[in-house]
């Protein structure tokens, strides 16, 4: 029996084992609104365009699974682009359908028309238009294909109407052959023995890991291979929960906002392990003077990623957890190439961990409310478990200096692409993945409002995310460079009009609290935390707060400005 392309588009989704759709309708998808209606698809109708790219990526984050989302043509798809340029820049699996105008319109100006192939060329792994319903099924299969393999990404589909309303028979692919496109997953083995040779003569090796460490699962690799050779492990914020963030060998996040231990062993090592990281200048700091004694081993699945921005004297493209593997099993198999190495570490381990013991992350207890003492508190009251979700900003950086993260796809936040706006929507994402879990966004006052519409998604849907906003009045990471760097100059960081956002949650149906006071804290939040509703706990934090330490922009990452 043939179908129309609306229910191929239904029947490929189940075949791949698609459970939601976060979606927004128009005329150009109709079609396939109506293929759904009778699907048991789960449907999340979102409230702004952006906001389902971002929910389907905090979907596929949490999960390790494709988020997929639906909209409609022209001003829907050009919505997506934030969104899927938040997911490109963080390695995210989404597959993005849009609808598009009739074929014979299309380059005619047509309503609601936009060429959003061109468009999202640059910020998605691949895309396509379907020019025929022949080629639906396929385009689908591969393009779930693409989303997931490899270095993951965003993939898009745009699907003309009258491909949607047309009939073909339909067969679903088994196999998936792209042209040109054959991610390698298995590190050289030559490489790997030649690293391994490295670290095994090394006297101060650093572990240096990334997102592709959650990407490809790779922690109980990371965690037995840096345990066996004792190696001291600086994250990204992409790798957070990649190693346990309470582990003995953690140093923290390195970088313009990183500790002053995982900095100065990176700025002092011989030798860095850098795993699913691809070295961004957030991280690195100035590049001529990254860690200058080090030879540097990188493993990535992405070959483009490697000696891009920082030399590398051992590439290594592979998949992490593969790699790892492969390393553990030549250190035991080069027995000889470790001879010695324990002793030749003391000196190093020993220092290491005088940085950590005299400079740890801290900030003044003066009686006022601070941001990084409430993030503490939900760390504490959720034992480390919740799923937390960021906005950017300084709350994103609080986040990942003060939440204790312990397990891999527990933080959800844009890195690459720095998107306010991202945490709410996202942690939607993650709430439909994880029902029974206890989300958590952790908000700037400023990025809550860029999709703040999204409580009604919230309510709509019985998902109770928590959105912990640290009320500061102001644009607060904008405000903090210009008090550093542009002698207190605030130019438009200051947000004179602030909304009530008690009265805001109420008047969608959503709860909210005030919180004013440091001994008000932990009352709120368990209230919070327990009330099975969508939540914004709005805390009115010291205004004057910063992130540190701080890396100027420009400089070495060990001339850290302390607090
Ligand atoms: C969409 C978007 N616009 C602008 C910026 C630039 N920017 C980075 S941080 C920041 C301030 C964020 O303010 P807020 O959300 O209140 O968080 P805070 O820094 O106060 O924690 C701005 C404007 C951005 N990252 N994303």
């Amino acid at each position: 029996m043939k179908k129309n392309g609306a229910q191929i588009f239904v029947e490929s989704l189940k075949l791949e084992g698609v459970d939601t759709l976060f979606c927004y309708p128009g005329g150009a998808v109709l079609y396939i609104t109506d293929a759904l209606y009778s699907s048991d698809i789960k449907q999340i109708l979102v409230r702004h365009e952006q906001a389902a790219v971002h929910a389907a990526d905090g979907y596929a984050r949490t999960s390790g699974k494709v988020g997929v989302c639906l909209v409609t043509s022209g001003p829907g798809a050009t919505n997506t682009v934030t969104g899927i340029a938040t997911a490109y820049m963080d390695s995210v699996p989404i597959v993005v359908f849009s609808g598009q105008v009739n074929t014979n319109l299309i380059g005619n100006d047509a309503f609601q028309e936009a060429d959003i192939v061109g468009i999202t060329r640059p910020c998605t792994k691949h895309n396509y238009l379907v020019r025929d319903v022949k080629e639906m099924a396929r385009i689908i299969k591969e393009a779930f294909y693409i989303a997931r393999t490899g270095r993951p990404g965003p993939v898009l589909i745009d699907i003309p109407k009258d491909v949607s309303a047309a009939l073909t028979e339909f067969k679903y692919p088994e196999k998936v052959s792209v042209k040109g496109y054959q991610p390698t997953y298995t590190g050289h083995s030559g490489q790997i023995e030649k690293a391994m040779r490295l670290v095994g003569a090394s006297r101060k090796p650093v572990l240096y890991t990334g997102g592709g460490i959650i990407t490809s699962n790779a922690s109980k690799e990371l965690l037995a291979l840096a345990e066996k050779l004792s190696i001291p492990v600086a994250s990204t914020l992409m790798g957070l929960g990649g190693f346990p963030g309470n582990h003995p060998q953690f140093l923290g996040m390195l970088g313009m906002h990183g500790t002053y231990a995982a900095n100065m062993a990176l700025t002092n090592s011989d030798v860095i392990m850098a795993i699913g990281a691809r070295f961004d200048d957030r991280a690195t700091g100035k590049v001529d003077e990254f860690a200058p004694h080090a030879k540097i081993i990188h493993v990535d699945i992405d070959p483009t990623s490697i000696s891009k921005n920082i030399r590398v004297d051992v590439p290594i493209v592979g998949d992490a957890r593969n790699v790892l593997r492969k390393m553990i099993q030549t250190v035991e198999e080069e027995k000889e190439a470790f001879r010695g190495y324990n002793q030749r570490l003391e000196e190093w381990l020993t220092q290491v961990s005088d940085w950590k013991m005299n400079f740890p992350l801290g900030y003044v207890r003066n009686g006022t409310l601070k941001p990084q003492y409430v993030i503490e508190r939900i760390c504490e009251l959720t034992k480390g478990k919740a799923i937390i979700a960021t906005e950017v900003g300084q709350n994103q950086m609080w986040t990942a200096q003060f939440f204790t993260f312990i397990r891999p796809r527990q933080i959800v936040t844009s890195g690459g692409l720095g998107t306010m706006g991202y945490g709410f929507p996202a942690a939607i994402g993650a709430q439909v993945a994880y029902p029974e879990s206890l989300v958590i966004d952790i908000a700037g006052d400023g990025s809550i409002q860029m999709n703040i519409q999204e409580l009604a998604t919230a309510v709509q849907f019985n998902l109770p995310v928590k959105i912990v906003i640290l009320n500061n009045g102001c644009l607060g990471m904008v405000r903090q460079w210009q008090e550093l760097f542009y002698e207190k100059r605030y130019a438009i960081s200051r947000l004179e009009c602030m909304p009530n956002f008690v009265k805001l949650a109420e008047a969608y149906g959503a709860v909210g609290y005030e919180v004013e006071h440091e001994s008000e804290v932990d009352r709120v939040l368990k209230k919070a935390f327990t009330n099975g509703k969508p939540t914004i706990v709005d805390v009115h934090v010291n205004p004057e707060e910063g992130v540190y330490p701080i890396v100027p922009a420009g400089a070495a990452l060990r001339d850290m400005l302390l607090v």
